[in-house]
């Protein structure tokens, strides 16, 4: 079920949305944004406050206050409400395009009548946009280039969208009389970056209880198709579901079968047939009598062909069959083996939540060590002063060791510069126990000198971690081009981890880069880059991705003892 959190986020971002259309005030709008992200991420459950609890939210005043609480008692607000009633949907629509501000997405609806990014894309191939005053040909550029970027994306949706649905589903079907197995499949088991649609398998004798249970559940907002072995619907978010029910006995071959990849399932099929059998969603069969040799689980189904069980991360022919074969199959990192987070934030620069409640929330989920990384001086607006930062060094000091003899890292998130140079002179970087350094502007330098700028940063002794090194947003940014041969070889030379970063909107590297990456022997660190409690969770999407990329405890530092690690951050040259 979506948290109340996450729904009074979404509503209070389309309100900020809908002020800066209609020409509102700049300052109320960057007011309405700023509360719904620390709604957003912040740890308790909102609907459970009163007025008074709901003020002690950062950024949150009695105004805000008092529409969290209408929203909450009505499920509606009345100012959304009256905005939306002016402004069609597809305006904001509009706006999601990058580079597409509010104001021209105004524009655009008011003088050529466009309320949707389909018939913005038809008036800027017709060329229609040539006479509208301050849409220029860079302007058309750019938008023609975020439209295909959000194309690219096409309707897929990301992870933690499919991942809430897909758990709040089985969630509910697990509880319907008759359920023996439920489970979700697909690419979202197989932790693919987007997912197209969800597919959620029963095991039960019965399937109708099941088809009706989806049909009528609150999230479904359209039935596609209901049958007796598959139903399909729509959620109100717009993401598809299919549904199969199985009968007890194929549950491992169904698994198997619907969790794909659909090339993964080509070289399991072709496997079987060299050894005279058929496998299907059913089970695997003896092709000669049609006896059944293997389905109630996907062990089963695996050793019938001779393979060990491989995880669903790595089913997608990229090479996995063929080490199975060999008995060389990785054991790849699990989330259970992550001991700690090092790239974190907390409201001494933009995180939510201070370092007290970072911390025992890191301690919460059984961490052996964990790093406090706040941004360096030059990202300038987010004001870090030696004073600053020295003054939460000591205040760590004083935590270390205290919430579940967990270990602190004093660390920070340097920017990396134009040049490949970052905030603060090399004897104060010296006093950090843990240095992660990220691009964050200049995106668009050019190969040669980007690729120079990174290998700078890796050469620094000082910088332990390139965070989100290609700095990608899926669906919206492509990642810098660099020759990245070049960064990783040099990343492997000089003792610097790349980063998996886990948010979900980022997941970079990205498990082909990370494959690249191995290959030059380079090691990884899999941080949440955690801006308030909640995004500490998102570990499991970076650990995903991680597994995607075949990565196994030995590349990953932070699934390392703390004394290994330390020995790592003692680069040379330091
Ligand atoms: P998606 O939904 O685009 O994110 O990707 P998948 O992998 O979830 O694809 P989907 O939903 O079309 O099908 C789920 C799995 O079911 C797929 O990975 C393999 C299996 N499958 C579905 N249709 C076929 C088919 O026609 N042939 C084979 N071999 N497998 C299929
Ligand atoms: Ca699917
Ligand atoms: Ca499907
Ligand atoms: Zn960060």
């Amino acid at each position: 079920m979506a948290r109340p959190n996450d729904e009074v986020e979404a509503l209070l971002r389309e309100y900020a949305d809908l002020i800066a259309i209609t020409g509102g005030d700049a300052f109320k709008a960057r007011a309405y944004e700023k509360a719904a992200r620390a709604i957003g991420g912040y740890p308790a459950d909102i609907s459970r406050l009163d007025e008074d609890g709901l003020r002690e939210i950062p950024n949150v005043g009695r105004s805000i206050a008092d529409k969290v609480s209408e929203y909450l008692r009505t499920g509606k607000l009345a100012v959304v409400e009256e905005r939306r009633a002016k402004i069609p949907a597809g305006v904001r629509e509009l706006i999601t395009i990058p580079t597409l501000g509010p104001k021209k997405a105004l524009r655009l609806y008011e003088e050529l009548h466009i309320s949707s990014v389909s018939e913005l894309a038809s008036a800027v191939e017709a060329d229609a946009l040539a006479d509208l005053k301050g849409f220029g040909e860079r302007t058309q550029e750019n938008i023609r280039h975020g439209i295909e970027l959000l194309q690219r994306s096409g309707g897929r949706v990301p992870l933690p969208l499919a991942l809430d649905t897909a758990e709040e589903i089985v969630g509910e079907l697990s509880r319907v009389t008759g359920c023996a197995r439920c489970a979700y499949a697909g690419s979202l088991r197989r932790m693919r970056e987007t997912i197209g649609d969800l597919d959620v398998l029963v095991a039960a004798r019965r399937s109708e209880p099941f088809m009706t249970a989806l049909c009528e559940l609150p999230a479904t907002a359209e039935v596609i198709a209901q049958g007796a072995k598959k139903t399909s619907v729509r959620t109100a978010k717009g993401l598809q579901v299919d549904l199969r029910v199985l009968p007890p006995r194929s549950w491992g071959a169904g698994l198997q079968y619907f969790t794909g990849s659909k090339a993964h399932n080509i070289r399991t099929r072709t496997i079987a047939v060299h050894q005279g059998l058929k496998l299907s969603e059913y089970g695997l069969f003896d092709s000669e009598s049609g006896e059944s040799v293997a389905s109630r689980t996907e062990e089963e189904v695996y050793a019938r062909l001779g393979l060990p069980w491989i995880p669903p991360t790595l089913r997608e022919d990229r090479g996995e069959i063929e080490a199975a074969l060999r008995g060389e199959l990785p054991e790849v990192v699990t989330e259970r083996d992550i001991r700690g987070d090092l790239h974190t934030h907390t409201d001494l620069t933009d995180g939510l939540a201070p370092l007290e409640e970072m911390v025992e929330a890191a301690a919460g989920r059984g961490y052996a060590y964990y790093a406090v990384t706040d941004h360096a001086p030059n990202l300038y607006m987010q004001r870090m002063t030696d004073e600053k930062i020295l003054a939460q060094r000591e205040r760590l000091r004083e935590l270390d060791g205290t919430r579940r003899r967990m270990r602190l890292l004093h660390g920070t998130e340097l920017n990396i510069g134009p040049d490949g140079e970052v905030d603060w002179p090399d004897e104060f970087l010296a006093g950090f126990d843990l240095c992660v350094a990220s691009l964050h502007s200049h995106f668009d330098q050019g190969r040669a000198a980007m690729t120079r700028r990174l290998v700078r940063a890796c050469e620094n002794p000082y910088i332990h971690v390139i965070g989100h090194p290609t700095t990608r947003l899926i669906g919206r940014r492509p990642g810098v081009d660099a020759d990245w041969d070049e960064v990783f070889a040099a990343c492997a030379r000089t003792g610097t981890a790349l980063e998996v970063n886990a948010q979900p909107d980022r997941l970079d590297l990205c498990d082909e880069d990370i494959l690249r990456a191995v290959e030059h022997g380079v090691k990884f660190a899999v941080n949440t880059d955690a801006h308030s409690v909640p995004h500490l969770a998102q570990m499991r999407y970076g650990v995903g991705t991680a597994q995607r990329g075949r990565l196994t405890r030995d590349d990953v530092i932070n699934t390392w003892p703390l004394t290994r690690l330390r020995r790592f951050l003692r680069k040379a040259g330091r």
